[in-house]
């Protein structure tokens, strides 16, 4: 009958477990909009609760399930659609997949719709 009884509170203790939420800010490279749109898409996953990246900021803010996904994995989440954050580095191919105008490490800038015809040097 103790044993029962334990196991009911260790079953209890579970459920409020899987419950358990966190809510992170990191920083992640981008540049405009669509990085938002990517970077976002891109945490359309598991265990995700809210992901806003802020343009201004280069902000995430991500509220997730600790039992369904850890920190890390968000991380490599943003990283394989092709934006740097402050813990996992995008491969090269796939950042060399991203838009012209977000190419971060060339330091693009969107800051115009106009601005397609620009010249690159290389
Ligand atoms: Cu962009």
């Amino acid at each position: 009958m103790k044993s029962l009884f334990f196991l009911t509170f260790v079953v209890l203790g579970l459920t409020a477990e899987a419950q358990n939420k966190a809510e992170i800010t990191f920083e992640v490279n981008g540049v405009c909009g669509m990085c938002e749109d990517r970077i976002e898409q891109a945490l359309d996953a598991p265990g995700i609760i809210m992901a806003d990246w802020d343009v201004k900021s280069k902000q995430l803010t991500v509220a997730f399930k600790t039992k369904k996904i850890k920190e890390k994995a968000i991380h490599q989440l943003v990283a394989d659609s092709g934006h740097d954050t402050d813990l996992v580095k995008a491969k090269d191919e796939v950042y060399a997949n991203l838009h012209g105008c977000c190419k971060y490490r060339d330091g693009a800038s969107c800051s115009g719709e106009d601005d397609e015809g620009h010249d690159d040097q290389d």
